[in-house]
């Protein structure tokens, strides 16, 4: 098994070293959770967003999906997090404009692309993908996205639920299939936060707050365990929960999913930048700029995507239809 995630890097916030200090943007987490863990104060109970946005409809068939694409109009801003980890340096930076998507894809989207296409994953080649078990990640025969957590788990009713073991490249296909690409990570960063250096999506108050309405699917107070304290273990239906947006009106950027980025991790080869941090992540974990560095081809059961385009200021809803004519493939 080769190790799909990076090691331990050093807090700069003692008193956050088991959540922070091991990536624990969750990804990286390595230990087990701890009997102290398990006892941690609960959240207090937020609630429920008041307003959510509803599903898509269902679809008539896979061959035709609505994927909603959001305006960004580009600008300079400061990256990272002066107070963040050590690969979070702040710098300035300056992105085109561009379109992402709203929501991560869910399974839905994926399994259309799969019918379509007829691609095997790299997990289903591989024989099974990454599943975070009791605080580790495990490597787990017959994990796939059609069944996220390895056999006898499905995704029969996580239809709106992001897909998960799908690798970068199977990301990266997907994207192209809809005529998009995956965002770079300055892209990423300045979607989920724009220019005012907030460290959520929403701003600089936490995930879960009482009296609020609950902002981000995460896990556990300390890092690294899943939560129902959102009301989901795992993940939760993509493009609901409306209190969690961002400034452009991006939803589930922090928590939820990992999301996969183009943009290579640097000083480490073959491995790529992913953001967001999941479900199992901790309040830290799911800040917008934590950075994780993941491997291309490989699948775990925490981390999806999101794709971008270029064509700006062409928004709103996009109506896909992948079996058109090439010419004819999206209409905007
Ligand atoms: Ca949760």
């Amino acid at each position: 098994m080769r190790p799909q995630h990076v090691s331990s890097r050093p807090s700069r916030r003692p008193g956050l070293a088991a959540a922070f200090g091991l990536s624990c943007a969750a990804l990286a987490l390595a230990g087990p959770v701890t009997a102290a863990m398990a006892q941690m104060a609960p959240y207090p109970a937020p609630m429920r967003d008041p307003a959510p946005q509803p599903s898509p409809p269902p679809q008539t068939g896979p061959r035709t999906l609505d994927i909603i694409l959001i305006d960004v109009p580009g600008g300079e801003f400061l990256m990272g997090n002066p107070l963040g980890a050590a690969d979070e340096p702040t710098y300035w930076t300056r992105v085109g404009p561009f379109r992402i998507m709203r929501n991560e894809v869910s399974n839905r989207e994926f399994g259309a692309f799969i019918e379509t296409t007829g691609r095997v994953t790299d997990p289903e080649r591989a024989g099974g993908g990454y599943v975070f078990i009791d605080g580790n990640w495990v490597f787990v025969q017959g994990a796939s996205w059609r069944t996220p957590h390895g056999p006898g788990s499905t995704v029969e009713r996580l239809a709106d639920h992001p897909v998960v073991q799908v690798s970068q490249s199977d990301a990266e296909a997907y994207c192209r299939w809809a005529g998009l690409r995956l965002p770079r990570e300055q892209e990423w960063e300045f979607a989920a936060r724009g220019t005012d250096g907030r460290k959520y999506p929403w701003g600089n108050e936490p995930p879960l707050l009482a009296g609020q309405p609950i902002r981000a699917n995460i896990g556990q107070p300390a890092c690294c365990a899943p939560s129902t304290a959102d009301g989901y273990l795992y993940t939760w239906p993509t493009g609901v929960f409306s209190a969690g947006a961002s400034p452009f009106g991006a939803l589930d950027m922090a928590g939820n999913v990992w999301e996969w980025t183009a943009t290579p991790f640097e000083g480490q080869t073959g491995r790529v930048v992913m953001r967001g941090g999941g479900w199992a992540s901790d309040p830290d974990g799911v800040r917008v700029t934590i950075r994780h560095a993941n491997p291309t081809d490989i699948g775990l059961d925490m981390v999806g995507f999101r794709c971008t385009g270029d064509a700006p200021n062409q928004g709103g809803r996009t109506l896909f239809r992948p079996t058109a004519p090439p010419a004819q493939q999206q209409r905007r």
